[in-house]
């Protein structure tokens, strides 16, 4: 047999090295607190990756708000300063107004992907964000009104009330003075009676120690948090087939989890806020009835007033049939 001239070999080599791309690393933040409640679904994807991509892509986690202010979160994805971000719509309304709506849907994500709500969505995710929204890791997961006064009806009139967009509308509509502030400072706004309550969601009260300085959650919750996986569109678009595949794969398999996993943890964290003497507020049928409608009604009218371009769109693809 002939044998193969040494420099052709070295060539051949060299060209299958160029036809690999390198490993990958992708830089990550979470706008929730590591290894709580909200960071927990993107601690799992990013360990997904790390065991599916090895030689392919890698995700380098630097951390959550001691590292970033959850509000900058969003400016950080859009500019690359960061390729992966796990933040709530509501943490950058100044960029994506229309984020703040993941809160009202009333169908699963599963069915918001055919119906065309979600392929909605991650166009203005392109346009206004520069970024791909790989998936949904909290749903299924209501929201409410935590008390340190208590109430008889549907009325927060006197009341000062830390918030986010997410309950701004809402809470307003029913009397309240509003306060915005990053979960972070929750506690020390409790503690020092800067706010008689506060929005949150059914389940991570413990997680930063506020069941101590908690006395009433009001029923019923109302809305549905989200949390979600995004992705730099700059950086997604050069990564190759099996790079996305990766993270598709494992943005799949978090986002499919997401509601029978906050199923189990809304139960559970029910009944410890219950153990831990949270007592709970709820108001006779008719008053339930307006407060839940309520939220809705205000959830929506704030959407569409913020984006009257999008906005009732998103309420035909996202509300109850
Ligand atoms: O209350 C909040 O900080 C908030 O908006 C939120 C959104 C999703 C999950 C948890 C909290």
């Amino acid at each position: 047999m002939r044998k193969i001239p040494a420099l052709v070999l070295l060539a051949a080599m060299g060209m299958s090295q160029a036809a690999t791309a390198q490993e990958v690393t992708l830089r990550a933040v979470t706008a929730f607190a590591e290894k709580t409640t909200y960071s927990r679904g993107f601690e799992q994807f990013i360990e997904r990756v790390n065991a599916a991509g090895t030689g392919v892509i890698k995700i380098n986690y630097i951390g959550g708000p001691k590292a970033m202010p959850p509000f900058e979160v969003g400016n950080a994805l859009k500019n690359g300063v960061v390729d992966l971000a796990n933040a709530t719509g509501a943490f950058y309304t100044n960029l994506m107004p229309e984020a703040d709506a993941w809160k009202l849907t009333q169908r699963p994500m599963s069915e918001l992907r055919k119906n065309g709500g979600f392929d909605y969505m991650a166009g203005i995710y392109a346009q206004k964000m520069n970024a791909v929204f790989l998936a949904r890791v909290v749903d299924n997961n209501p929201f409410h009104l935590y008390l340190n006064k208590p109430i008889t009806k549907p009325d927060l009139t006197g009341l000062k009330l830390r918030i986010t967009p997410v309950y701004r509308d809402f809470f307003q509509a029913l009397g309240a003075t509003v306060v915005q502030t990053a979960p972070g400072e929750v506690y020390t706004a409790l503690e020092r009676g800067v706010v008689d309550g506060y929005g949150w969601p059914i389940t991570g009260v413990f997680d930063l120690g506020w069941n101590e300085k908690t006395k009433y959650r009001v029923d019923p919750g109302f809305y549905t948090a989200e949390v979600s996986i995004l992705i730099n569109k700059t950086t997604w678009d050069k990564l190759d087939a099996k790079q996305k595949a990766v993270l598709t794969k494992a943005a799949e398999e978090g986002e499919a989890e997401a509601a029978p996993l906050f199923a189990k943890a809304n139960a559970e964290d029910t009944a410890r806020q219950a153990k831990a003497g949270i007592q709970t507020i709820t108001f006779d049928a008719a008053g339930a009835k307006k407060y839940f409608d309520e939220a809705y009604e205000a959830g929506w009218a704030g959407v569409i007033r913020q984006s009257p371009e999008h906005g009732p769109k998103l309420r035909s693809f996202f509300s109850k049939p």
